[in-house]
């Protein structure tokens, strides 16, 4: 399986020399890539990365030393490029290349806690989004080898998507006290509240997913209140799934409002990102572009999660599912339920893939500018197995960590019965909203929700 060249502008020479020897000093293989994912997949995994060091003291003394000494040497670093270079636009370029070396060498000695294992890493397809849009057809048939594949494949070069913004909102969020969190929870987490779907989820202690959210949807005006079923005290599914979203009262009405409206954006940008990609998808299945649009249109049910997962290394009631030999899980092995997801994960690795039942745990490395997707097991059945619902989980390297997925999610009333051979995949809930409450009432956050009565 060949490589092409990588997505992003090639670094200076003079900084790809030094990196590499930064990196032997600290005893990191020279092939890791760091900021840079290289695109193509690459079957033969030679790359052993994510160092977990132990805890200790003299670790934690030896990674004080490496931030002093890496800060000093980018500022020599910046200083002797510049008299090197000269001139605005290389100084620039180059400094900020810097900048960034220095960044994720830091993100990689904080680290620092933890036992000592490393795994492989995939090199997942990377699909240019700006060279898709001026030519789908060879962009289709990457995606439908990744996705057929891999299951998993990297977008970037996306204008619209802004990670740092996104991360820095999403952080703001998770910093916010508890209380005004939980004003936004979800019933079954705060039984005075009005919201089922939509809404903030705290932390569940004791299994093997640990991870605090907010769920924000497509609905954004109206109000909460819901019709009852005829003769019953329980509203329409129809109403709980279609529910209109719950934005936080922090006591700072304009970050609350800036925070709204950012958020509103990134649902539109995540949602057109996974149109445009089910579009090449549905090209590389050899079907018109649009075979799947009657499916989504403006009522979509899909779910905009913003994710903040605490370090589980204080964790007083870490269970054994949430062990795995001395790596501590914080999202436990599973594929996606429905279509696709989109997913940003920042700078954070923590991510890890396996590609067969008995395979091996596979790092994906971040990729901070670019989106992750990978195929859900609905989307899977739908196309008779053609594309793959690869199995994931993510495991704690000691550090808060926080990724931003987006389920795409058919409307309440789509057809899911049978896949494009005409098989029947689902003769109990045929409808997208039944099938969906069914399957997602599986995972612990939804085990106590009640979804309503199907009409
Ligand atoms: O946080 C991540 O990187 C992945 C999240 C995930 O697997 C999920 O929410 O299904």
């Amino acid at each position: 399986m060949g490589r092409a060249s990588p997505s992003s502008p090639p670094m200076a020479p003079p900084l790809l020399e030094l990196r590499t020897s930064v990196l032997a000093a600290f005893g990191i293989p020279p092939k890791c890539q760091l900021c840079d994912p290289k695109i193509e997949m690459d079957f033969d995994l030679p790359i052993e990365l994510w160092i977990y060091r132990k805890s200790t003291l003299a670790n934690k003394m030896a990674g004080m030393a490496y931030r002093t000494a890496l800060l000093g040497f980018a500022v020599a670093l910046l200083a002797s490029v510049a008299v090197r270079y000269g001139g605005e636009y290389e100084l620039f370029a180059i400094s900020s290349k810097a900048i960034k070396i220095v960044r994720d060498l830091l993100s990689l000695m904080e680290e620092n806690e933890g036992p000592t294992v490393q795994f492989a890493q995939l090199n997942l397809a990377t699909i240019d989004m700006m060279n898709a849009r001026r030519n789908k057809s060879q962009a289709a048939l990457k995606v439908y080898k990744a996705l057929s594949e891999v299951g998993f494949a990297y977008i970037v070069n996306i204008p619209e998507f802004e990670p740092d913004l996104l991360l820095k909102h999403t952080k703001w969020y998770f910093e916010l006290p508890l209380e005004v969190k939980m004003h936004m929870a979800k019933r079954p987490f705060r039984q005075e509240n009005k919201n089922i779907f939509r809404g903030y989820y705290p932390v569940i202690p004791g299994g093997h997913s640990f991870k605090e959210a907010l769920e924000i949807g497509g609905f954004c005006e109206g109000s909460l209140e819901k019709r009852n079923f005829p003769g019953s005290e329980r509203p329409f599914m129809r109403d709980v799934v279609q529910e209109v979203n719950v934005w936080p009262a922090s006591g700072n009405e304009t970050a609350d409002t800036e925070f709204k409206e950012f958020m509103t954006k990134m649902y539109k940008v995540y949602t057109n990102v996974a149109k445009e990609v089910t579009h090449l998808m549905a090209i590389g299945l050899g079907l018109d572009e649009d075979y799947f649009d009657s499916l989504f249109g403006s009522k979509q049910l899909s779910t905009l999660r913003l994710l903040h997962y605490p370090t589980r290394l204080t964790d007083p009631d870490l269970p054994e599912e949430a062990k795995d030999g001395d790596i501590r899980i914080t999202t436990g092995e599973h594929c996606d339920t429905s279509f696709l997801t989109i997913l940003a994960t920042f700078r954070n690795r923590g991510l890890q893939v396996k590609l067969s039942k008995d395979g091996q745990w596979l790092n994906i490395p971040p990729y901070n500018d670019g989106l992750i997707i990978n195929v859900g097991a609905l989307l899977s059945q739908m196309v008779d197995g053609k594309l793959k619902a690869t199995n994931h989980r993510v495991i704690d390297l000691g550090n808060d960590r926080f990724s931003v997925p987006l389920f795409y999610e058919m409307r309440f009333d789509a057809d899911v019965s049978r896949s494009l051979s005409g098989k029947v995949i689902n003769s109990i809930y045929q409808k997208y909203g039944p099938w969906m409450t069914n399957r997602t009432s599986m995972f612990a956050e939804y085990a106590t929700t009640d979804f309503g009565i199907a009409d």
